[in-house]
């Protein structure tokens, strides 16, 4: 799926702003037709923003169920002539809309974007009416999984609840952008390329898939590929709708070293004349895992970072500009090369920022909670693989949701591994039949290494999936969840485990979870446990036992920063087991990673300034 962009054939007109809103509690909205009466009773709201905290009414801050957002919008005349779309970037968990009144579409999953033709609804030159109804419900056949009961209050009024697995707040709402753009008639749809090199010559494979709405136009219409290096000039191009390019002295897309090309797409007609234009940024390089190796361009990545979350004070999930960039000046800052997207694909644009800095990323889809307990690592597991909880519906959502966040993020040199799961009840026997069919399926849209994120309870003998991936992130809380305050142990425990799953599985294994809760000014020596020095200690512990191993592959910090969550006796003001604040600044433990992910020596030779460790 293209992200909406200018170009010479395009236009785009960003929605965000203040809209109308109104929760609706009793479920009037649709027997009342709100959808082209108007909200009754609107209150005022900023998109993109999760609705939660913006006003001082609990009921709204923890509500479950439809919400309503409402907006005017023009569109110019002389789009009369042209496709015209409208895309949101995310509503969370699902949306459906109208525009002047009539349905144009409807999307399950609160994490990646969906878009509506809306030619034929819309009244040019004049206002257009656009009614947006946002559920946050979840059910055991979406990601993340949830499950909605009912309470009543004490004033007699019956209300919904949600049980949900995960560990983050449920923030609900237009969280992305929103979108109108146009396209002419004829147009670009899709884009796919694949990079490749061979000495100093890079190869770009593309395929452009353009619209099927006028066949007769097909047969004569010519698609031309450009490449322009970083300096504007034209360095390679290409004709037909699939192609291979090759670029002479390429110049690689590396991390920490970021090289972009722009690609320019033109479709003409048979006269020659440009119909549409469409264009991206794209990063040369290759990704392979060989034996025990994770290869970008041929030599070994060591990753080191963070699994994050898009979160932060009153928008909640809302799309920041300000704010993912102080995110990655902060990664820049701490020498961080990597991070996951955990527990769901995050904004595209965070992404397109990524390609820029040389920013590694892991996408993970949001298969998060697929178990029984809402903190793991404290309790027993039940089953969840069958009839009544994780099914064969959750696995077509599984699926689709895994192809929407492939269609979406594929050209993007930053993304170098898909991460199909966090910590799913992997030993279960019916969870194997369920990733085999989800490996399957996703081998065939994408040749990316797979990712299994895996639960420290599961041992390797017992799990029966991570045998289909090709790499496997362990979450590891030892010193936390367990062995509490004694890192001796822990450290004992952690050497004792990874030895285990390398032994047992002798694939590519990362960290991609270890932390302990902290409060920021909280000091005491000798540490103890929420104190900053035990944060630092805790590091410190468990960065003996990666080095002393030397066989893992990355090290991923749980979490970026402090984030928001559902109230919880072990959750103070939320997850604090951030290296930095939610307000983003740094606590002591970010010195101690700053120090060992900045250290010229602990860059090996073998990785070339790849940031290998060892
Ligand atoms: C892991 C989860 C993560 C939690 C973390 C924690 O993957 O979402 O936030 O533990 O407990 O189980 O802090």
């Amino acid at each position: 799926m293209l992200y909406p962009r200018e170009t010479r054939t395009r236009e785009c007109k960003d929605l965000s702003g203040i809209w109308h809103f109104q929760a609706d509690p009793d479920g009037h909205g649709r027997s009342f037709k709100w959808f082209s009466k108007g909200l009754p009773c609107p209150i005022l709201m900023p998109v993109p923003s999760s609705y939660n905290e913006i006003t001082t009414d609990p009921q709204l801050r923890d509500y479950i169920g439809d919400v309503w957002y409402e907006r005017y919008f023009y569109v110019p005349k002389d789009w009369s002539d042209r496709r015209v779309m409208l895309r949101f970037g995310s509503v969370t968990h699902s949306g459906t809309v109208w525009v002047n009144g009539e349905e144009i579409v409807r999307n399950k999953g609160g994490f990646l974007p969906f878009e509506a033709d809306i030619t034929n609804v819309v009244y040019y030159g004049q206002l257009n009416h656009l009614v947006v109804c946002v559920n946050n419900e979840l059910s055991w056949e979406m990601l993340p999984p949830g499950e909605v009961s009912f309470h009543q209050d004490a004033d007699g009024v019956s209300r919904k609840d949600l049980h949900q697995q995960h560990d983050f707040f449920n923030y609900s709402g237009i969280h992305r952008p929103v979108y109108l753009y146009t396209t002419p008639m004829t147009y670009i749809e899709d884009v796919t390329i694949k990079t490749s090199f061979e000495g100093h010559t890079g190869f770009v494979d593309y395929q452009v898939c353009i619209s099927q709405q006028n066949p007769s136009f097909l047969s004569d219409s010519i698609v031309k590929v450009f490449l322009y290096d970083a300096s504007g000039n034209k360095v390679a191009e290409g004709k037909g709708e699939i192609g291979k390019i090759k670029v002479q002295d390429v110049q690689l897309w590396n991390p920490g070293d970021a090289y972009l090309y722009r690609m320019s797409v033109c479709l003409y007609d048979e006269q020659h004349v440009e119909v549409d234009h469409y264009e991206l940024n794209i990063g040369i390089r290759t990704v392979k895992v060989e034996g025990n190796s994770f290869l970008i361009n041929g030599r070994p990545f060591y990753f080191r970072g963070f699994g994050k979350h898009e979160d932060m004070d009153i928008k909640g999930k809302g799309f920041d500009h300000a704010l993912i960039l102080r995110d990655f000046y902060l990664m820049e800052w701490i020498g961080a090369n990597s991070f996951r997207t955990s527990h769901y694909p995050y904004a595209e644009e965070v992404l397109d920022i990524a390609d820029r800095q040389g920013i590694v990323v892991i996408s993970e889809v949001p298969a998060v909670g697929m178990l029984s307990k809402a903190v793991p690592a404290m309790g027993e597991l039940e089953d969840v693989f069958h009839q009544e909880k994780i099914n064969d519906k959750t696995l077509e959502h599984h699926i689709r949701v895994t192809r929407d966040m492939i269609r979406r993020d594929k050209n993007h040199p930053c993304v170098v591994m898909w991460s199909l799961a966090n910590e799913a009840s992997t030993m279960e026997e019916n969870a194997e039949p369920y990733f085999r069919k989800l490996v399957d399926e996703t081998r065939k849209l994408d040749d990316r290494p797979l990712m299994i994120v895996n639960l420290m309870l599961i041992e390797p003998k017992k799990c029966r999936v991570s045998k289909l991936f090709d790499v496997i992130g362990l979450n590891t809380y030892f010193g936390w969840y367990s062995e509490m305050a004694n890192l001796k142990a822990a450290s004992a425990r952690l050497e004792q485990f990874l030895e285990d799953w390398h032994r047992t599985l002798g694939k590519p294994l990362m960290i991609t979870e270890y932390g302990v809760d902290t409060i920021q000014g909280l000091h005491r020596q000798p540490p103890v446990m929420y104190s900053e020095e035990y944060q630092v200690s805790f590091f410190q512990a468990y960065h003996q036992v990666f080095d002393r191993l030397g066989y893992l592959k990355g090290e991923h910090v749980w979490n970026f920063a402090d984030f928001m969550t559902k109230e919880d006796l072990v959750r103070i003001d939320g997850n604090r087991k951030g290296v930095f604040t939610r307000q983003r600044q740094p606590k002591m433990s970010a010195y101690t990673l700053k120090e060992r992910w900045t250290a010229p020596a602990e860059i090996s030779q073998e990785s070339d300034g790849h940031g290998g460790r060892r």
